[in-house]
């Protein structure tokens, strides 16, 4: 087993990692740019070494930096988390060079997925249903023509290196199709370096369903149930929950067996999730590959009773899986919102700045994965996301009761977050009905505001204003039930004064 791991990455999934090596016994190595330097992952890792500028390039990008970092710390795996290097092919070969073991796939699984027209060569192979369309680029708009007249508009026009909707183009009528492959390739060469750009039938209202896969290195592979991701906004996943509302055992089961046919299609080792697009009549058809853990782990973790961090670890160190696909057991519903420093009353602009007040919650079914702390200055150079805020129940409504109350108790000071948004989609009734597609908060965001219920604000300001109260006169405290035994700190006194002047 490993003795020191290097977590080549920051914030909440950085914390994430830390945590699990410390409950495995193994010492953790943070690496961290100038603006991270008093950031949660670099407090909580064994050891700390410093990358150079914000720029990611210069530090979370920067192969030679981690891999110097490696060497020095004598770190003997690096994990990679998710964004940044963790989809890099060269990443993984120059952890291999230099004798440090990668915590993922190969560099060749990570090639073989990471091209959509590549992915669906061997997909073809490996009897995977695929959305119909061409698996390599198109030479020429005649050529794009000729197989839209073929598979029948609307089709979708997509960049064969891309993601996350870039180089992407709907197009429902030959009259746009020049115009349409021309942007979507130059999108594509701006954006990836690669202009190839292929056609899929285009399926309307679709859902974003994806499915959890782990393989070892000794041919075992399994999955661990679905998720349900419809809930994005501009490609950015903003809430996910497992299971799907819509995904019964032998949809589950169908799903399944052909996410480990990938996965094994493509040599593929460690955690990987396999994306389903899913239509209205839930037929579904493999999109792509994604070749790290996801952000959204954490619901299949409560979903399974499963930590994937600590397998991830395992496999990587040549363990077997320690169980068979029959063991695989869902129980209850997870919901998983994405808590960011975005301001939702400007168009959900970044909101970096001091965290002067952290009001956070907890009790039964709730889980937070966080980056934050109070005090702690959000930066401007990064990916926003503060922490994830996970409800767990028997069933949905209870996991939705849980998120609602757990909101309520849930207050960051200095910046603003999209915490509000969150009360709109779980009081939603769309959602509380299951009736989920990638177009869902599209249209809810659409809808004139309903004020959030009086009482809700009420208990929030009160929670607020005990907090305030409590910090500038300990007595208050006492008179107000609170513990007198235990004062506050002078620590968070402190800190708290100097937070509001
Ligand atoms: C599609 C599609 C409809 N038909 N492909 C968006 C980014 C990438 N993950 C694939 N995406 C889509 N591909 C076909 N043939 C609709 C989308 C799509 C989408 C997919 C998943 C989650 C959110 C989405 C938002 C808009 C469009």
């Amino acid at each position: 087993m490993f003795k020191k791991i290097l977590i080549a990455n920051r914030g909440e999934i950085a914390v994430r990692v830390i945590r699990a090596c410390r409950e495995m016994g193994i010492r953790s190595v943070a690496v961290y740019s100038d603006v991270d330097r008093a950031a949660l992952h670099v407090r909580k890792a064994d050891e700390a070494y410093h990358l150079g500028p914000a720029a990611a390039a210069e530090s979370y990008l920067n192969i030679p930096k981690i891999l110097a970092s490696a060497k020095r710390s004598g770190a003997d795996a690096i994990h990679p988390g998710y964004g940044f290097l963790s989809e890099n092919p060269r990443f993984a070969h120059a952890c291999a060079e230099a004798g440090v073991k990668f915590i993922g796939p190969t560099a060749a699984a990570m090639e073989m997925m990471g091209s959509k027209t590549r992915a669906r060569q061997h997909m073809g192979k490996a009897n995977v249903p695929f959305v119909p369309g061409t698996s390599r680029g198109v030479e020429s708009v005649e050529e794009a023509a000729r197989v839209a007249e073929k598979i029948g508009y609307p089709i979708m026009l997509k960049a064969a290196a891309g993601g996350g909707g870039k180089g992407m183009r709907l197009v429902h009528g030959s009259h746009q199709l020049r115009s349409a492959l021309e942007s979507a390739q130059s999108e594509a060469l701006r954006s990836f370096g690669d202009d190839e750009v292929y056609i899929e039938k285009a399926i309307l209202n679709p859902r974003h369903i994806e499915m959890q896969v782990l393989a070892d290195e000794h041919g075992n592979t399994v999955y661990l149930g679905e998720r349900e991701c419809s809930i994005q906004r501009r490609h950015q996943k903003v809430l996910e929950e497992s299971p799907s509302p819509i995904v019964d055992g032998e949809m589950r089961r169908k799903m399944g067996e052909v996410a480990v046919r990938v996965a094994q299609a493509a040599g593929y080792t460690n955690a990987g999730t396999i994306e389903f697009l899913v239509d209205q009549e839930r037929n579904f058809y493999f999109l792509e590959m994604n070749t790290r853990l996801q952000v959204e782990h954490p619901v299949t973790e409560l979903t399974t009773g499963l930590d994937l961090v600590h397998l991830q670890i395992r496999i990587a160190a040549g363990e077997k899986l320690p169980f068979k696909q029959e063991d695989v057991l869902l129980r209850g519903h997870a919901i998983e919102c994405r808590i960011y420093a975005e301001d939702p009353d400007n168009n959900y602009f970044p909101s970096p700045g001091k965290i002067t007040l952290l009001l956070l919650p907890s009790g039964p079914g709730i889980r937070r994965d966080s980056g934050m702390y109070e005090g702690w200055t959000v930066p401007i150079d990064y990916d926003p996301l503060l922490a994830k805020l996970i409800g767990y129940g028997t069933d949905r409504e209870q996991a939705i009761a849980r998120l609602v109350r757990a909101l309520n108790e849930y207050f960051v000071g200095g910046i603003k977050t999209n915490i509000s948004l969150f009360r709109r989609i779980l009081n939603d009734a769309e959602f509380h009905a299951g009736k989920l597609d990638t177009g869902f908060l599209d249209r809810l965001l659409a809808r004139p505001r309903a004020d959030s219920s009086p009482d809700e604000s009420a208990a929030q300001v009160a929670a607020i204003a005990a907090g305030v109260f409590a910090m500038l006169d300990p007595g208050t405290a006492a008179v107000n039930g609170a513990n007198a035994a235990e004062p506050v700190s002078n620590w968070k006194r402190v800190g708290r004064r100097e937070a509001l002047e």
